[in-house]
């Protein structure tokens, strides 16, 4: 019950603070890189690489996200049209 207490203020803190927004920047870098395909999207996998090279580069709530294995639940929450992928807007990215 206290550990489903904790997701849920991640997610709360994920939700107001974006996971990037501590270094714009090297998170817009992450992002191409993650973007394997090439269309502007992070798919779940896709997803997965970016949050594992943000946790790389200590960015955000990264690490966090990483350690506790939340990438399905980050992920749902930020797909906001739910088309279960995840473009820069989405992410909050300019
Ligand atoms: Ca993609
Ligand atoms: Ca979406």
């Amino acid at each position: 019950m206290k550990n489903r207490l904790s997701i849920i203020l991640l997610i709360f803190a994920m939700l107001t603070t974006p996971v990037w927004a501590s270094d714009n920047s090297a998170a817009v870098q992450n992002f191409q890189q993650a973007d394997v395909n090439g269309d502007k999207a992070l798919n779940q996998k896709e997803f997965r690489t970016f949050i594992d090279l943000n946790a790389e580069d200590n960015i955000g709530r990264a690490n966090m996200v990483k350690s506790r294995k939340l990438y399905s639940m980050a992920f749902g929450r930020l797909d906001k049209n739910k088309d279960g992928k995840l473009t820069a807007n989405e992410l909050g990215q300019r």
